[in-house]
């Protein structure tokens, strides 16, 4: 059997769980998670490699309507333009069923002209599996998909079988990439990341999508310390004491979390300081997005 490899970009709208499939596809963390919407910003590539086959799945941003900064404009295009090129193209929407975002998820998979995929995430929301026939069904007619498989993303079920669907879709190619690499992303964008994520976690509705981290030194000292320095970039002066928080309170708590998953990951005594900086409308600035790396040509 020749070796197979390609690339599975995973489309849907945000919060539909594909940075957490994506996760679990690969095995290990490579795309940050929250509850929020639009916590994933950029392409990020997952690779997955055995004997016989490279998966190389593609996380996106959400597709979704709002458009009213650079940032947002940014991501939906990188989300699109994801699915060109690929192998396969793996829609994602969750049991709650179809609304207009899952539609434009759609088009952009179908954009690709890649074989689709319909995964149905969340089944561990539903006691009795019988409970998803309908959606199914309409999903049938939604398509036409070449699968549909339901998923939880959350606990791993079914994930196996989806899996073994868009293996079955890769063509015969040798392995793009290294057998041990499990992501394009350096350890260095995966910090920032991780602070990027419990900001998700800890701070409330708005503040967030205000916030953006970048990452000033990543060093390993001599005595085996990993040293990071980080800013936390947001767009008014008065969004700095809900991240610093009473006391710092908050601030301190983000960099702990962050921290301890950091030399989880990273498999080394993390130092990190984090600073928090005000950069006026980073957000709809292009010279802001390129230098946080958000910028990847025209607007
Ligand atoms: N119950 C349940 N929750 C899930 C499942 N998969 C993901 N979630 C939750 O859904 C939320 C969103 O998950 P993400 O993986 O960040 O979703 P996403 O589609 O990558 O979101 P964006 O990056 O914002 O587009 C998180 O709270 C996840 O824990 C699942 O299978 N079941
Ligand atoms: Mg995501």
């Amino acid at each position: 059997m020749p070796f197979r490899s390609g690339f599975v970009a995973i489309i849907g709208r945000p919060n539909v769980g594909k940075s957490t499939l994506v996760n679990r596809l690969v095995g290990s963390k490579v795309s940050i998670v929250s509850p929020k919407p639009q916590t994933t910003r950029h392409r990020i590539l997952g690779v997955r490699t055995d004997e016989e086959t490279q998966v190389i799945y593609i996380d996106t941003p959400g597709v979704q309507e709002r458009a009213d900064n650079a940032m947002n404009r940014i991501m939906n295009r990188t989300a699109r333009t994801a699915a060109y090129d690929v192998d396969c193209a793996v829609v994602v929407i969750t049991v709650d069923g179809w609304g207009h975002e899952d539609h434009l998820a759609l088009a952009a998979a179908r954009a690709s002209r890649a074989p689709l995929v319909l995964a149905v995430n969340k089944i561990d929301r539903f006691a009795r599996h019988d409970a998803l026939l309908p959606l199914i069904e309409q999903s049938v007619h939604e398509g036409p998909f070449d699968e549909i498989v339901p998923v939880s993303a959350r606990t791993g079920l079914q994930v196996d079988v989806l899996e073994r669907v868009v293996r079955a879709r890769l063509p015969a190619h040798p392995p793009y990439f290294d057998a041990d690499l499990a992501t394009d992303r350096s350890d260095s964008f995966f910090a920032g990341e991780l602070v990027r994520e419990q900001l998700f976690r800890t701070l409330g509705a708005e503040v967030p999508y205000a916030c953006a981290v970048e990452i000033e030194q990543f060093a390993h000292t001599a005595n085996g310390l990993l040293r990071i320095q980080a800013v936390i970039w947001i767009e008014r002066e008065g969004q700095k004491g809900i991240v610093i928080g009473k006391d710092g309170h908050t601030l301190k708590e983000v960099g702990r979390r962050a921290r301890l998953e950091m030399q989880e990951i990273f498999g080394a005594k993390v130092f990190l300081g984090l600073w928090v900086r005000v950069r006026e409308g980073w957000a709809d600035d292009t010279r802001a997005l390129s230098r946080l790396g958000y910028w990847e040509g025209g607007a």
